[in-house]
Formats: structure tokens, C-alpha cells, sequence
């Protein structure tokens, strides 16, 4: 399940053109299509849909009766998710490798090849965001009531991740 889900994540956030799929602007592509590039039965599908621990698909009958899926967050091609401005919570927090924590400290937190910075709502999914690809972890937290303040945009993806473009350093403290 972890293998498909890695291959559906692949597929619709990062590689859809190599595995002949073609994304509408908001990122849907019918689900027979995505089965049929990858492979893969429905009920292999669902399982993941169901089953995943982030919730990183969405599957919805489209406007034409088709049934389409999407990747809820973390594409890098082009896409409108078209989420509404959200209020952020006071603080979001942001989990990261203690080598990058200079960088961060210097010019703050950019959205590397995603669409936007990611941010956690608890410190408890940070650092399992930052423990991702091993070694030290650093939690950070962002204050997001004084960046909404300022007038800098956030987004709720479906599965509860925060979106936004860029944190300025100033914004960051230990977390
Ligand atoms: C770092 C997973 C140096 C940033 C997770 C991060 C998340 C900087 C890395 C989602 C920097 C980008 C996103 C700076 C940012 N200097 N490093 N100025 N600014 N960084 O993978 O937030 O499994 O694009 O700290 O659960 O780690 O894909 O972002 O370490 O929700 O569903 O640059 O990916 O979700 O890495 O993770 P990523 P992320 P999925």
C-alpha cells in the first residue's frame, strides 16, 4: 500500500505527461486513467484512498459524471487547487533537518520545488515531517496570527495541511 501510494503521489503531483495522464488545471485525472497508467486495480485504489494516514487523495465524481482523483497538497506541475484564503491558527509549525536550520535562520523558509511552504498545525506532525529523511530534527514555529496580520495569504489543503508562500525569517522562533 505504501509502494502505491508513493506511485499515486508520483503520478499526480510530480510526473503525470511521463505516464501519458494529463491533469486539468485544478490537478483531477478520471480515475480508469490513473489505473490504467499505473496498472493497478480499484480495489487497490480505494484501499489507499481510504486507508492513507495523510489523506493525500480525493476522489469525487467530476462535473461530467466522471469519476476523477487528485492529490490533495504537494504538487510540483502547475495547478489551481483553488483552496479559499483560510484564518491560520496563531502558531503553525514547521519540521526540518537541524543542516538546514542556518539557511531558514538567514532568509526564511521558501517552498523549494512544491507550490507553497508546508506547515503543521501541532508540533507532533512537524517533526514527523522534518524526520522524513532522517537525522536531527528542528521544529520551528511560525507566527502565523502576526504574518496573517501582515497580509500574507494561508491556505487549508482537504487534508489539513497549511499553505503558504513564504515564512520571512522573522516570523520563525524554536518551536
Ligand atoms: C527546507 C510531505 C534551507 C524545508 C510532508 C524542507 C509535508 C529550506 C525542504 C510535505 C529553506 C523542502 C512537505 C531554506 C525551506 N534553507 N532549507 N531557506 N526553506 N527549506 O519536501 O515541508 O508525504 O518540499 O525545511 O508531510 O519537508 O508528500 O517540504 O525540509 O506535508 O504528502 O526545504 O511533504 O507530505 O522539502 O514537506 P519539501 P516539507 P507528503
Amino acid at each position: 500500500m505504501v509502494t502505491l501510494s508513493k506511485r499515486m503521489s508520483k503520478a499526480l503531483r510530480h510526473e503525470p505527461y511521463r505516464l501519458g495522464l494529463t491533469p486539468d488545471r485544478a490537478g483531477w485525472v478520471p480515475v480508469d486513467d490513473l489505473l490504467a497508467a499505473l496498472r493497478v486495480g480499484r480495489p487497490d485504489l480505494d484501499a489507499v484512498v481510504a486507508g492513507n494516514d495523510k489523506q493525500r487523495f480525493a476522489v469525487e465524481r467530476g462535473p461530467d459524471g466522471v469519476e476523477r482523483i487528485r492529490a490533495n497538497q504537494g504538487h510540483s506541475i502547475p495547478v489551481e487547487l483553488g483552496l479559499p484564503a483560510a484564518e491560520p491558527p496563531p502558531r503553525l509549525y514547521h519540521g526540518t533537518g537541524a543542516a538546514a536550520l542556518d539557511s531558514i535562520r538567514a532568509t526564511g523558509l521558501h517552498r523549494g520545488g512544491r507550490h507553497h511552504v508546508h506547515l503543521s498545525a501541532d508540533v507532533e506532525t512537524a517533526r514527523r515531517v522534518g524526520a522524513r529523511r532522517g537525522g536531527a530534527v528542528v521544529v520551528l514555529a511560525v507566527d502565523a496570527a502576526a504574518m496573517a496580520r501582515a497580509g500574507h495569504a494561508f491556505h487549508r489543503s482537504a487534508n489539513g495541511v497549511w499553505l503558504t508562500d513564504a515564512v520571512p525569517a522573522q516570523y520563525l522562533s524554536p518551536g
